[in-house]
């Protein structure tokens, strides 16, 4: 099996190093609102435009892209490319189209009761997107992120880890995106996940550069839908 790797870009003449991580989750979640938090308190000189395709409703149709700096790492400028995907079902097509080359992903989840069959339902859209283009979802840096912490009778951590099936020693992070807590915690936790695989990037290749998990995570998702544990098994190719 040819296994696509989530990479990281690296330019040694530049000497740089170029992320780019997908913020991924039901619809209303709170991504684009992530991202938002993240431009307005980033550093003009830092950041790029923040570039969203939205309906009147100020859904996301396409993706957000925000580009920014994060200072060095090693000697090495740090860049990411931060994506949001449009969270409704309907959209399935564009969210492959954005995985694509991912480095990171950021679930963000909605913590509403109400909310609990969307998350599940776009955990296992992502392992599905994932494994269709032979990324093995187990393997893919990833953070977590708990949103919309402020409304009243949110549902409790421990459930929601629960119910989405997620392995403990995956970092999350409690948010309230709206006001930006926990948002550049998030961040700065996907990315450490993600350097941590480049290793030094002075050692590392020019160009894209493995970054997958060594192993996989402790525990597989076992929330994840039969049709994805069946394309673990038996892998299509991926997509050019
Ligand atoms: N109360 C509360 N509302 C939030 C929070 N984060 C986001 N929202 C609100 O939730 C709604 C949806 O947020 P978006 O950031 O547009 O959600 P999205 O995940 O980008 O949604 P799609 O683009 O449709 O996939 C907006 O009205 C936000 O203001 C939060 O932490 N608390
Ligand atoms: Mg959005």
């Amino acid at each position: 099996m040819s296994q696509a790797l989530t990479m990281a870009t690296i330019h040694h003449g530049r000497k740089e190093v170029l992320l780019k991580l997908v913020y991924y989750g039901p619809g209303l979640g709170g991504k684009t609102t992530n991202l938002e938090h993240i431009h307005r308190h980033s550093r003009p000189e830092y950041r790029g435009k923040l570039l969203s395709l939205t309906t009147e409703s100020e859904r996301t149709i396409f993706f957000d892209l925000l580009p920014v700096h994060l200072g060095k790492f090693m000697g090495y400028t740090i860049r990411l490319h931060l994506c949001t995907v449009p969270g409704q079902i309907a959209y399935d097509d564009t969210r492959r189209v954005i995985l694509r080359n991912v480095d990171g992903v950021v679930f963000v989840v909605d913590s509403q009761p109400d909310a609990l069959e969307a998350n599940i339902q776009s955990m296992q859209n992502l392992e599905i997107n994932l494994e269709r283009q032979g990324m093995e979802f187990s393997r893919v840096p990833m953070v977590v992120q708990y949103n919309k912490r402020d409304l009243e009778g949110v549902l409790p951590t421990a459930t929601l880890r629960r119910e989405l099936g997620l392995p403990r020693d995956l970092k999350e992070h409690e948010a309230v995106a709206r006001t930006g807590q926990g948002v550049f915690d998030t961040l700065k936790s996907v990315v450490r996940e993600c350097l941590r695989l480049v290793g030094d990037p002075s050692r590392a290749a020019e160009g894209r550069t493995p970054s997958i998990l060594p192993g996989r995570r402790a525990s597989s998702f076992p929330g994840a839908s039969p049709r994805a544990a069946e394309q673990t098994q038996r892998p299509p190719k991926p997509e050019p």
